[in-house]
């Protein structure tokens, strides 16, 4: 059959685009991954793999076991029934089963053979070293960007004793107990000798937050601050958070010139009997983002949100305010068919100014799956979007291709948190 000279010119651009976007390193800029001074906050392997929340929660769709009890049984034990019940009793045909058999092909591992006491012989026989560098070097991914809690008790004492970071991992301060339970984030910053009072926050205690923030935007070099806010969150209201927003976060964001990034839209706990696997969903109300843009110009702000439904109202604020900044598909929409259709929105709505994906990876092996899928994926929006452009008689060169592919994997990113 013969190839039209357009098919041809088609094949040939989509063979570009695929290469390139392919290859791009990219960064990752919210994972919820650790640099290797934080040893074991850093999951790696097959059964962290396997105990995802992502995989539990799709697991228990099958089982009737207690959920204490599947609680209880050790994380091995807990890989063992996850594994059987969505890879060997049924097919693996979910996104995230089939991310973990992508990881594993993509290290070269036999996974036909269904053998997991081989893989787990495998992964044992590795060190977090090699394996940190083998899992950025297959997701073609240059640096991490961590989730930085000083309210996680495992994590802040490895801060304050100090260690050689690793230049790898960038650091991103996560405060979420400060916006959404003030009266106990208040208790534990005077327990850590902050000057602040529970209740309606004085000027003297906005200035001690500010001071929290500042000390540990300093300590870890935080690039940008963050925090997952519930679907119903407003802004502005008559509270608390309000006031802790705009009494002490942005101006603090301002001095440092760093962006706030906000995620939008969870339903923790929908669920609590499945634990982290039991957050939902909910429609979020973007009047939020309209009135932190507008009342707040010097402020920068990222966002990612997590319903499907607040995607296309997302495009359009973002082309209304050069302060906001959409990142990823991000948790229940990173899903192949939404990756597809917000990156397309995106592209038709914001040309390159936005960065399409983000991992989220809780586990270092992830970040091979996430990206090899998510990049075929806005490969294929790419060359559809340059085929059209082609269509007009405009012809973009490979260096211009390369130029919007670093924006979108990272460039427009590092710019916006930079201005
Ligand atoms: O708030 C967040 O950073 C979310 O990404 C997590 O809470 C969530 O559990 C997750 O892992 C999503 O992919
Ligand atoms: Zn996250």
């Amino acid at each position: 059959m013969r190839t039209t000279l357009a098919e041809a010119s088609r094949a040939k651009l989509a063979k570009q685009v695929e290469d390139i976007v392919m290859s791009a390193p990219v960064t990752d800029i919210h994972t919820h991954l650790y640099d290797p001074a934080f040893k074991e906050l850093l999951f790696w392997g097959i059964d962290d793999l396997l105990v995802y929340h992502y995989l539990v929660s799709e697991s228990f769709r099958y089982s009737d076991l207690p959920y204490d009890k599947f609680w209880s049984l050790s994380k091995t034990r807990q890989a063992d029934l996850i594994w059987d019940a969505l890879f060997i009793q049924h097919s693996p045909i979910s996104e995230a089963c089939r991310g973990v058999l992508t990881t594993l092909h993509a290290m070269g591992l036999d996974v036909k053979k269904r053998d997991l006491p081989a893989l787990r012989r495998w992964f044992g026989g590795q060190t977090v070293e090699q394996h940190i560098t083998r899992c950025m070097e297959l997701a073609g991914v240059e640096k991490i960007f961590m989730t930085n809690s000083p309210f996680d008790d495992l994590e802040r004492p490895v801060w304050e004793k100090g260690f050689r970071r690793d230049g790898r991992f960038s650091a991103a301060l996560r405060i979420d107990p400060l916006l959404i339970s003030w009266p106990e984030a208040a208790s534990t910053l005077a327990r850590w000798g902050y000057k602040v009072q529970g209740g309606v926050p004085s000027r003297k205690t906005l200035d001690e937050v500010r001071r929290f923030l500042g000390d540990w935007t300093k300590l870890i070099n935080a690039q940008y601050v963050m925090a997952s806010l519930p679907a119903e969150f407003e802004f502005p209201t008559k509270t608390v958070t309000t006031q802790l927003i705009e009494g002490a976060l942005l101006p603090h964001c301002r001095d440092h010139g760093i962006p706030f990034a906000l995620m939008l839209g969870v339903k923790r706990a929908t669920n609590p009997q499945l634990r982290l696997a039991g957050d939902g969903v909910g429609l979020s109300n973007l009047a939020v983002l309209q009135n932190l843009c507008a009342r707040f110009p010097e402020n920068k702000f990222l966002t990612t949100l997590l319903a499907r439904e607040n995607q296309h109202e997302l495009c359009i604020l973002t082309r209304k305010f050069r302060n906001l900044h959409p990142f990823g598909c991000w948790w229940f929409t990173n899903v192949p068919h939404l990756i597809d259709e917000i990156t397309r929105m995106r592209v038709e709505l914001l040309g390159l100014s936005f960065t399409p994906q983000h991992s989220d990876a809780r586990v270092l092996d992830q970040i091979v799956y996430k990206w090899q899928h998510s990049r075929r994926l806005i490969a294929q929006v790419l060359v559809d979007k340059y085929s059209d452009l082609s269509q007009t008689g405009w012809q973009v060169s490979r260096a211009e291709i390369e130029r919007d592919v670093r924006d979108l994997f990272g460039g427009a990113f590092e710019r916006f948190c930079k201005h």
